[in-house]
């Protein structure tokens, strides 16, 4: 199959020159000062996203939740959570989003529900529930008693500390969650579990939304024997078990099913794969258009970069290893599939603080963050407050943590005799609760995101840091994205132009280039907040196209941060 180049396949899909927002509603915008953002909210706020440009909005999930993991635990997939707002207020925001031009992706988060779930409950109430197979149940290890240490059916570990496993008193058994005991995994082995997502997902397709994104949809097929995992190292008690879920032997044939289920004759959507670990090899098979699965994946290796064996032991970035993941994702995605790219979403730090310099050259060092990630070849996310250059929270205490992650992990270490102060600092630049603080509107109280008290608190750099100050500054990592976008909207060069890296070995400078036909742009980032030289043939006196400093460059070299992006024609 061939990919989208444009000299053999000149209609492009139309979500190859788009660009995607993510909303997470509980931060976005509160309108009725629960201190909560909610759907009115969004709607309040839709001339922001209008202004920036981006083509695609995805919302983070809006359904009836106990909000366990902030909404991806799922009571009710055909409803809206009252803290949210109600089903006719979604369909007038969806109505809004399409008069604004954009359209509108769900998140779909089925690989588990909420233990509270109608299914849920029906499975655990007896071990001949008509539902009981809907989910994953097995019985105490052999010779074991129930809830001794040990006797969990496997050594898996949850994602979110401790076991994989729950045992539950109404029978006896246990029953596998691979995140918290609050989201036991669907058993996507029967086949009436996979004809009840698909009908879930028709009925939101039939109100008019435009696709979804898939959450861990790779770990929808188990290896039904679930084998203990190898364990590494001296490990902990639990050990990585994902050998045995992760794009597992049916995922393929699952996500064909759910395509020719649900998204036959509905050509207009898209959807994106949510995939940790997935590699290279399997990311062509999962978007290559011809087999019909996904149109792209999320993929992770770069957020790996600057950590160990775990996401808590963290390192600093070494821009080779940055580089040299994403040209292979360029190339491995070359010439057939499709690459999404970010560096943010609601689960990742905040990049400015994480790859580039949040204090002395927050500005530049974002700008120049988006430069790079936009001119690559792939649909590009924003996530809210990435336009803005929104950075880390401070997390001063453990009272600042909100996400199940951090909590379960502070209090695991502590309980095993860990420092408290030593675990807070390895949570600090990694927690979930850095992207997940209030969006910062303005300078007015909790940054005009509640006139009630925030959830989770604000931080204290909106007075500087804020939309309003953004959208009237010319020279703002706000305007920036916008120039971005635009050029994404214009540039078939961005779009489709074939990906080279250049200077590989170079710790300070990201270079690369992307052609199509006699079009020729050259992309340079300086990492570092000291000035780069960078020599390169033939591109002295070339056109520059977009740069993030407004007095002109000398020749080639880059100041501290600096992103530029420069234009010339080259034979054919
Ligand atoms: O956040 C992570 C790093 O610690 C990941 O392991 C994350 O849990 C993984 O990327 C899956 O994320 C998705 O599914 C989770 C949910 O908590 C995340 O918010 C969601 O994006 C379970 O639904």
């Amino acid at each position: 199959m061939e990919g989208w180049d444009a000299d053999v396949a000149p209609t492009t899909p139309w979500w190859a020159d788009a660009v995607v927002y993510q909303i997470y509603p509980r931060s976005f915008a509160d309108s009725d000062g629960d201190g909560i953002g909610d759907l009115a909210g969004i709607r309040s706020r839709l001339d922001h996203l209008r202004t920036l440009g981006v083509d695609v909005l995805w919302l983070s999930p809006v359904y009836p939740s106990p909000q366990d993991d902030a909404g991806y635990d799922i009571r009710d997939y055909q409803g809206i959570d009252p803290v949210f707002g109600t089903l006719e207020g979604f369909d007038e925001l969806l109505a809004d989003v399409h008069a604004h031009g954009m359209k509108l992706v769900m998140d779909l988060v089925v690989n588990h529900t909420s233990d509270e779930h109608a299914w849920f409950e029906e499975s655990r109430a007896s071990k001949d529930s008509p539902k009981r197979d809907w989910y994953w149940w097995r019985p105490a290890r052999e010779g074991l008693e129930p809830g001794t240490p040990g006797a969990e059916p496997t050594n898996w570990g949850s994602f979110f500390s401790g076991s994989a496993w729950q045992l539950d008193d109404a029978t006896g058994e246990y029953y596998l969650h691979l995140f918290s005991r609050k989201q036991p995994d669907l058993n996507w082995e029967n086949p009436e579990v996979r004809q009840a997502v698909c009908a879930m997902m028709r009925w939101w397709l039939d109100r008019g939304v435009d696709g979804f994104r898939m959450d861990v949809i790779n770990m929808i097929s188990k290896d039904p024997a679930l084998p203990d995992a190898h364990v590494v190292g001296s490990g902990g008690l639990f050990a990585d078990g994902g050998a045995y879920y992760l794009c597992g032997p049916r995922i393929h044939e699952f996500l064909q099913e759910m395509s020719r289920e649900v998204f036959t004759g509905r050509p207009e959507l898209l959807t994106v794969g949510e995939m940790p670990g997935v590699t290279v090899d399997e990311a062509r098979l999962f978007t290559d258009p011809a087999r019909r699965e996904v149109d792209m994946v999320f993929q992770f290796e770069h957020m790996g970069v600057d950590q160990g064996l775990t996401k808590w032991d963290h390192h600093p970035l070494k821009l080779t290893d940055l580089k040299a993941t994403l040209a292979r994702w360029q190339a491995g995605l070359a010439d057939v599939g499709w690459n999404s790219l970010y560096w943010n979403n609601h689960d990742q730090p905040r990049v400015v603080s994480r790859f580039g310099d949040d204090g002395e050259h927050r500005v530049r060092s974002a700008t120049m963050l988006a430069t790079v990630l936009h001119l690559h070849r792939g649909t590009p996310y924003v996530y809210q407050g990435e336009e803005l250059g929104m950075t880390n929270a401070p997390l001063r205490s453990v009272d600042e943590l909100r996400d199940i992650e951090s909590i379960n992990h502070y209090r695991q270490e502590v309980a095993a005799g860990r420092d408290p102060e030593q675990v807070l600092a390895s949570i600090r630049p990694m927690a979930r609760d850095n992207a997940r603080t209030p969006m910062q509107w303005d300078a007015s109280p909790h940054a005009g995101f509640t006139t009630g008290t925030p959830w989770s608190e604000v931080n204290p750099n909106y007075t500087e840091v804020n939309a309003a100050a953004e959208t009237a500054d010319p020279d703002s990592v706000f305007h920036h994205y916008r120039r971005l976008i635009a050029l994404r909207h214009s540039s078939r060069t961005v779009v489709l132009g074939d990906f080279t890296l250049l200077l590989h070995d170079d710790e300070q400078v990201y270079a690369f280039t992307r052609r199509l036909g006699n079009e020729e742009l050259l992309v340079l980032g300086n990492f570092s907040g000291s000035d780069a030289e960078v020599e390169l043939e033939g591109w002295e006196g070339s056109e520059l196209v977009l740069g993030n400093y407004r007095e002109p460059a000398e020749g080639l070299g880059l100041r501290p941060w600096e992103a530029r992006v420069h234009r010339r024609e080259v034979g054919r």
